[in-house]
């Protein structure tokens, strides 16, 4: 019932990938930053060149002057006197806006099927997440079962069943035009009968009738949450990277609609800003999970607070 899964890079070749889907904000931000520090004075021009740096990396005003007040308590403080120092407290109070690493978005032992709603404006990158995200739970053992809740466009469930394919995942979808929510009911049901450890829900982007997208989704969230409150356990909205801050709007509609649990941050390869990661915890309070950092079926990373601000920082 389940296929045969594709398969997958080893653990090292992942982390590659993770670093090399880094590569453009790590060369302008820790090239930058190395520079200023190697400057050697730390005073208050020094400050004024690290927030505009980070600025640059889109972390966000707030988190960016909570970074730089941090700073210069903890120079007058602490008595900062090295490049190296700064560079270290710098890594602390960047750690702090992103606070503990997130729990896995279907930990062992959860209860069968754990839900996962994705959500998502038009383009984000829900359907490739979920191909990744299925390839994963196969190759961790787990049976998926994934809902082509995303009815408008024919070409959307055929994209679906592509990558349900590639990671040996089952797909339930219905013709062009059914109601959502009939169709995550029907998912559900088959998840249920087939004792699927996982249901991806595949959600759409746009606005494509009269309903309003927001009610569709309620109404996706809501048919879950009749069958068990409990579901879903997990409303992930997948936001594209490289339009960095400018998602952020979307997302609190989003957190309005349904309450997000979490946010996927994708295309972090395509962009020198992968500082948003920051901005999105700090401006939404809503944590970032996943990271996307390339087209491919390996290409998504749990999101790890330290690692992330090591590579952003090239410190090794
Ligand atoms: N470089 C890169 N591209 C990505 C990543 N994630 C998704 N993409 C690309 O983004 C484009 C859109 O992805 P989809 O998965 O179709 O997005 P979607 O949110 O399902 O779009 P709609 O169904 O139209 O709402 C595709 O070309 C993907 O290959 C990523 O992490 N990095
Ligand atoms: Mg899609």
């Amino acid at each position: 019932m389940f296929r045969k899964k594709e398969k997958t890079d080893s653990r090292s070749d992942r982390r590659g990938r993770f670093r090399a889907g880094l590569a453009r904000t790590r060369a302008r931000m820790a090239g930058r930053l190395g520079s200023a520090l190697r400057g050697g004075r730390i005073d208050e021009d020094l400050l004024e060149e690290l927030e505009e740096i980070l600025y640059e990396a889109d972390i966000g005003v707030r988190s960016c002057e909570r970074v730089i007040d941090g700073l210069r308590g903890r120079i007058r403080a602490e008595r900062l006197g090295s490049s190296a120092d700064l560079s270290t407290a710098l890594r602390e109070e960047l750690l702090a806006i992103l606070g503990d690493p997130p729990p896995s978005v279907a930990p062992a032992g959860s209860t069968r099927p754990r839900v996962l709603l994705i959500l998502g404006v038009n383009g984000s990158g829900k359907t490739t997440t979920i191909g990744k995200l299925a390839h994963r739970f196969r190759d961790e053992g787990k049976s998926v079962v994934i809902a082509a809740a995303d009815t408008f466009r024919a070409a959307a469930v055929d994209q679906l069943a592509v990558w349900a394919d590639r990671a040996g995942a089952d797909l339930i979808c219905q013709d062009q035009g059914t109601d959502p929510a009939a169709v995550t009911f029907d998912a559900l049901a088959a998840a249920k009968a087939r004792k699927a450890d996982i249901l991806l829900v595949d959600t759409a982007g746009r606005l494509h009738t009269k309903t309003n997208l927001m009610e569709e989704l309620r109404k996706v969230h809501r048919v879950l949450r009749r069958a068990d409150p409990a579901m879903p356990h997990e409303s992930l909205l997948v936001l594209d990277g490289v339009t960095g801050q400018n998602g952020l709007v979307q997302a609190h509609r989003f957190h309005e609609a349904v309450g997000l649990s979490g946010v996927i941050l994708t295309k972090i390869d395509g962009t020198a800003k992968g500082g948003v990661v920051v901005a999105v915890k700090a401006e939404l309070g809503i944590p970032v999970r996943l990271v996307g950092v390339g087209e491919g079926i390996d290409d998504l990373h749990d999101f790890d607070p330290e690692l992330f601000v090591d590579e952003l920082l090239d410190i090794s």
